[in-house]
This record gives C-alpha cells, sequence and structure tokens, in this order.
C-alpha cells in the first residue's frame, strides 16, 4: 500500500494540547459519537489501505482496557469504563478491508515507573504483548523517536530489542517503523521524501514513510477547521511521497465527537476524485514500445502492458539501456510515471526522458532514483514518441512501469 492513514486521537483531543502532560483526569476522556467504522471507511473511500492508531500518545492514557495502568478509558466515562476502542476500530478495519497498525508511545509521562528502566521496559513489553495479541492481525508498529524529558528528566533506556522480539513473536509479518528495523522516517513531517530516495540502505531494505498531518496539528483542535490543507497541498504532498518512491502516512484526526469531522472527510474525498481522475487515463497503455535490448522474457512491450508482474530488462549485464513508447495518435501530458521490479531490489541510480516534439528530440526531465514508484511532474508537452534511457544503475536496470498522465483540468 503506498496510502496509510494516521489516526491521532486521545486525552490530547479532549485538553486541546498536543502534547499531554500525563495528569489529565481519565474522566475528560468522552467522545458522545465515538464511530470508528466511520475512521475506517473515510480511509477505505480515498483509497488508504492501512490505518495507524495512537493507542498510547505520550501522555500514557491508553485508548484500551490495559490491565497494567489504571490510567485509560476503562477508568472514563465513555461507555461507563467498559469501552475499547483498539478493539472497535480492529473490528472497523476488518469490516472496511482497511489493515491496521499500533502506535504506542515509548515516551510515557503518566506510568510512574517510566524512569526505572527494567520495569519500565517489562511494563511496556506488558502493553505491546496486550495490542498484539487480542485484536487480530497488526500490520505495523509504529514506535516514535520522540521524548521530552530535557536535561533533568527521567530517565529511561528502552530496551528495542526485547521490544522487537514480542512483536516478532506475536505478530511476525508487522512491520516495525521508525525506531525499528523495518520502516525508516523520512526526516521531516511535511509529508516530503529526497529526490534521490533509496530503500536500500547500508545493504538492506529500509524503506522510508513521509508522516504529515492534513491539520496543522497532529490531534484535533476546534480552531483548526479552517487549515484542512487544501487539495493541491495535498496533491502536491503525494507526488512528493508517493512519487518519490515512499509511502505517504496523512495523518487525519477525530473530533471531541470522535468523528472524523466534515472539512477533512470532504477534503479526502476531492484528493480521491482528483487521482481517479489523472490515473484513469495512461497515454502508454498498449503503446508500441522497442528496446535497444531486451532479455529472453523480458520485452520492451512489458513495461506498458498495464501487467505490474512483467518487466522490460537490457540483455546480458547492461546497467543502462534505452526504451522509445510510440503512442498510436499525439498526446498531451504534464506527468511521468516510472516504476522499477522492486522485488529484486531497488537499481537505478539515474534516467533521462525525452519526447519527441516536431522531429527533435527534447528533454523533458532527468533525475536519479525510481524505485517502486517515481512520478515526475513537467511542463505540459504534446507528443507521440517518448524515449526513457536508464544512465546508471547498481544492476541490470528491471522496468516494470512507464506512463503518462495529464494532471491538468
Ligand atoms: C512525534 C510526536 O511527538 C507527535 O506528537 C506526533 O505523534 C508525531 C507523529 O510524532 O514524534
Amino acid at each position: 500500500g503506498e496510502l496509510t492513514m494516521f489516526i491521532h486521537f486521545g486525552m490530547n483531543t479532549f485538553s486541546n494540547r498536543e502534547w499531554g502532560e500525563g495528569t489529565e483526569e481519565e474522566k475528560l476522556f468522552n467522545p458522545a459519537h465515538l464511530d470508528c467504522r466511520q475512521w475506517a471507511k473515510t480511509a477505505r473511500d480515498a483509497g488508504f489501505k492501512y490505518l495507524i492508531l495512537t493507542c498510547k500518545h505520550h501522555d500514557g492514557f491508553c485508548l484500551w482496557p490495559s490491565r497494567f495502568t489504571e490510567h485509560s478509558v476503562k477508568n472514563s466515562p465513555w461507555k461507563d469504563g467498559r469501552g475499547d476502542v483498539v478493539a472497535e476500530l480492529a473490528s472497523a478495519c476488518r469490516e472496511f478491508g482497511v489493515k491496521m497498525g499500533v502506535y504506542l508511545s515509548p515516551w510515557d509521562r503518566n506510568q510512574h515507573c517510566y524512569g526505572d528502566s527494567p520495569a519500565y521496559n517489562e511494563y511496556f513489553r506488558n502493553q505491546l504483548t496486550e495490542l498484539l495479541s487480542n485484536y487480530g492481525d497488526i500490520a505495523e508498529v509504529w514506535f516514535d523517536g520522540a521524548c521530552g524529558e530535557g536535561p533533568n528528566g527521567k530517565r529511561q533506556e528502552y530496551d528495542w530489542n526485547s521490544y522487537y522480539a514480542v512483536v516478532r513473536r506475536l505478530q511476525p509479518n508487522a512491520l516495525i517503523a521508525i525506531c525499528g528495523p523495518d520502516i525508516r522516517w523520512v526526516g521531516n513531517e511535511d509529508g516530503f521524501a529526497h529526490e534521490t530516495e533509496w530503500s536500500v540502505v547500508d545493504g538492506r531494505w529500509h524503506p522510508a514513510e513521509c508522516d504529515v498531518s492534513i491539520r496543522p496539528g497532529w490531534f484535533y483542535h476546534p480552531d483548526q477547521d479552517a487549515q484542512v490543507k487544501s487539495l493541491d497541498h495535498l496533491l502536491d504532498i503525494y507526488y512528493r511521497s508517493v512519487g518519490l518512491n515512499s509511502v505517504l502516512l496523512l495523518n487525519v484526526p477525530p473530533n471531541r465527537d470522535g468523528l472524523i469531522a466534515d472539512p477533512d472527510v470532504a477534503r479526502l474525498r476531492e484528493f480521491r476524485a482528483e487521482l481517479d481522475r489523472i490515473f484513469a487515463t495512461d497515454f502508454l497503455k498498449g503503446a508500441a514500445a522497442v528496446a535497444d535490448s531486451e532479455a529472453a522474457g523480458h520485452p520492451a512491450a512489458a513495461a506498458v502492458d498495464g501487467d505490474p508482474g512483467t518487466w522490460w530488462c537490457p540483455a546480458g549485464d547492461a546497467r543502462t539501456g534505452t526504451l522509445e513508447l510510440i503512442l498510436a495518435q499525439p498526446a498531451t501530458f504534464d506527468l511521468v510515471l516510472l516504476q522499477e521490479e522492486i522485488a529484486e531490489g531497488q537499481r537505478v541510480q539515474g534516467y533521462r526522458v525525452e519526447a519527441l516534439v516536431d522531429g527533435t528530440w527534447r528533454d523533458i526531465g532527468q533525475a536519479t532514483t525510481i524505485g517502486h514508484k517515481k512520478l515526475d511532474r513537467i511542463d505540459p508537452v504534446t507528443a507521440s514518441r517518448v524515449r526513457v534511457t536508464i544512465t546508471a544503475s547498481r544492476g541490470v536496470p528491471l522496468l516494470s512501469r512507464v506512463g503518462l498522465f495529464a494532471r491538468a483540468r
């Protein structure tokens, strides 16, 4: 999945803060109309395949009735203390076909044993065990690195390896993100990956994830209803995350009623409709294709056959190659899509795209990495032939798809 929804919801939603103190009273938590089906449906309708919930943020309040603390939904007025947000979301995710992930903050401002390292490590493993045992399949576990203890604060040494062992044992297919071995933080909270983005880092597969909020805050604040990011801003984020070989983790925080607010739902609907419109027509689908060389079973046409399981690659051990695509008639486009067959790793280090305009080949784009997906926004060009040249690669380049689209409305 290239789109994951982040759900920041908890005590901060009710105290109207971004980082709670950990001293907030449980009775504050009382979402009158909490509906996890609405969250899961909103995610599904907008094309998000995963959803990650802040089961416990830095303030330590747990959205499930943990056996190991009193600071949870069980002491709140919501459902008379018998509610469990994690359970409701897990069942909603199953209903709508969305995979669920859990965010469990290592930093905990409520837990008295925080700072007593062995005791807190055990507490943390116990909570992780509850989350990974009682709610079905968990696809991703998100360990936030934030800690605001400061020079005189509590010093907790996290026993990361023991946390990872719990995840591997209880949910062997779950990916561990950020403070973990599987998914890498992209380095900012703007939703932007780098122009050169490798999923292979230090010899291992370690793809980046771009986290950003649809609003200024991670948590819902009523005075930010008019600051939901614009459609153009979200599209820019999409091109600079998904289109730069990364996963977009977009935060959409439910309000005090326990619902994703109308402006956010409306914006996500526009976002989905616009992506559907843009990607509905690939001008290269079924185009004729020729290459300067082809490996057996991997013809040029495989890059435009609409089948993600096939790819073009040059013959022998060539690290470069040229693919020419011939459209049945000229088309006007302003977006170029490239994809590598990443089951074999990420390889391409440099490429150039040209279009035949009025009988002359014109450069329309030049860049470095491709990876799972690369989207290059270009000035509109009208052409019936396009040429992609791989100029450098760490191994034989494997191109599974080339596409041309029109963004302009
Ligand atoms: C940060 C946290 O401090 C923020 O509150 C938020 O959860 C963000 C996704 O990660 O490190």
